[in-house]
């Protein structure tokens, strides 16, 4: 960081990370397991299956030349719980492995878990957890296959933080980067638990209000923090225009369409300068005592609007000056989501920002998303 350091919280986060890697990979239930392997070169005891679960990386699973499609089978013993597999291919005779599958024996039969093309020096595979006795591993070589090691852990699985979206129509997406959890969400300000409402598919939430949902696994009792976000009257009436000409790929419609990650980008006027504005239309008469500019979430700044003044109306003729040559003092730096509270409600259907001055002077905007607040 600016100190030099590396921030406490980072810090924080990466002695986690060592501790959830450290955990996850402490049992490799491969040890003491039955390997039965479907060819052995030359049926030697130098090229066994067992060579690759020995922890020895020298040693290794060979089969005959002919043979480029082969399987290991290994067997556990009892019923385990599975999700990751690490493989790796003896490199030094090449990396000869062109195609993987990975099943496991659910009520007498393999089913597919998981597949690849490469495995090379080292390949970890991640899959849904199962419960299984028996994993079958096959080969598919280029020449004939050569493996050194294989590690079977069941690692915990790490829960993303829920995301809540509300679109321009009104309906509101609940979605996370990790695979297949369940979402629970209150609506009433309570704490959202397993008797909460789960949420199945996208629903109309066109109230001001607040949303909390945290994410669960269907497997255990493991869950995430909890997100709330505050929603203020939907953009579902909403048209914004401005001044300035859009760039081609940056619409201004990005700008309210309540994705933070979709901009409105204005083209580049280095040479008019001239202040910029936006109008926005809310479709009815609303008391609006602030509004709301995010700017760009791509780690950029160019174009945040930096100096700005805000006019409503009733009519769109009229206009009264709320604000009036203000900042946003940090936006270059820290460019958040910035609240700005008017200092009374205006009752007023539109809303007039106007860039005096973006951030680098260059005579252009963006605006990740724009909003009002009527509470
Ligand atoms: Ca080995
Ligand atoms: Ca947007």
């Amino acid at each position: 960081d600016k100190r030099g350091l590396i921030h406490e919280n980072d810090i924080k986060a990466l002695q986690g990370l060592k501790t959830y890697v450290d955990n996850a990979f402490s049992i490799d239930y491969s040890d003491g397991a039955t390997i039965v392997a479907s060819n052995i070169r030359g049926g030697s005891k130098n090229f066994e299956g067992n060579n690759a679960f020995d922890k020895d990386e020298e040693t290794y699973w060979a089969t005959d030349d002919n043979v480029t499609q082969a399987s290991l089978e290994v067997d556990f013993g009892k019923e385990i719980e599975v999700n990751c597999l690490l493989l790796q291919e003896y490199i030094r005779l090449g990396q000869r492995i062109k195609g993987f599958t990975i099943e496991v024996l659910k009520d007498a039969k393999y089913i597919e878990v998981a597949k690849g093309i490469t495995i090379g020096n080292r390949r970890l595979i991640k899959f849904k957890t199962i419960k299984t006795q028996k994993l079958r591993i096959t080969f598919n070589g280029k020449a004939c296959p050569v493996i050194s090691n294989i590690e079977v852990y069941r690692v915990p699985e790490m829960i993303g933080k829920p995301i809540i979206r509300r679109n321009k129509s009104g309906e509101v997406r609940i979605f996370s980067d990790s695979p297949d959890p369940i979402y629970y969400y209150t609506t009433d300000g309570s704490e959202p638990g397993r008797n909460s409402i789960k949420y199945s598919t996208p629903f109309i939430f066109d109230n001001p209000g607040e949303i909390k949902a945290k994410a669960f696994l269907d497997s255990g009792d493991s869950s995430s923090e909890t997100v709330t976000v505050e929603f203020d009257v939907p953009k579902t009436k909403w048209t914004l225009t401005s001044s300035s000409k859009s760039h081609g790929w940056y619409p201004i419609e990005n700008a309210i369409d309540g994705n933070p990650e979709s901009t409105w980008f204005t083209e580049k006027n280095k040479e008019t300068k001239s202040p910029l504005t936006m109008t926005l239309d809310l479709g009815e008469l609303l008391t609006v005592s602030g509004f709301t500019y995010l700017p760009r979430q791509d780690g950029r700044n160019e174009g945040n609007i930096f100096k700005y003044q805000v006019e409503v109306s009733k009519d769109g003729k009229q206009w009264t000056t709320v604000l009036k040559d203000r900042e946003f003092s940090n936006i270059g730096n820290n460019p958040v989501l910035q609240k700005v509270m008017f200092s009374k409600p205006f009752t007023a259907k539109f809303l007039r920002l106007t860039c005096i001055d973006d951030v680098h002077t260059e005579g252009w905007v963006n605006v990740a998303e724009l909003g009002v607040l009527t509470r």
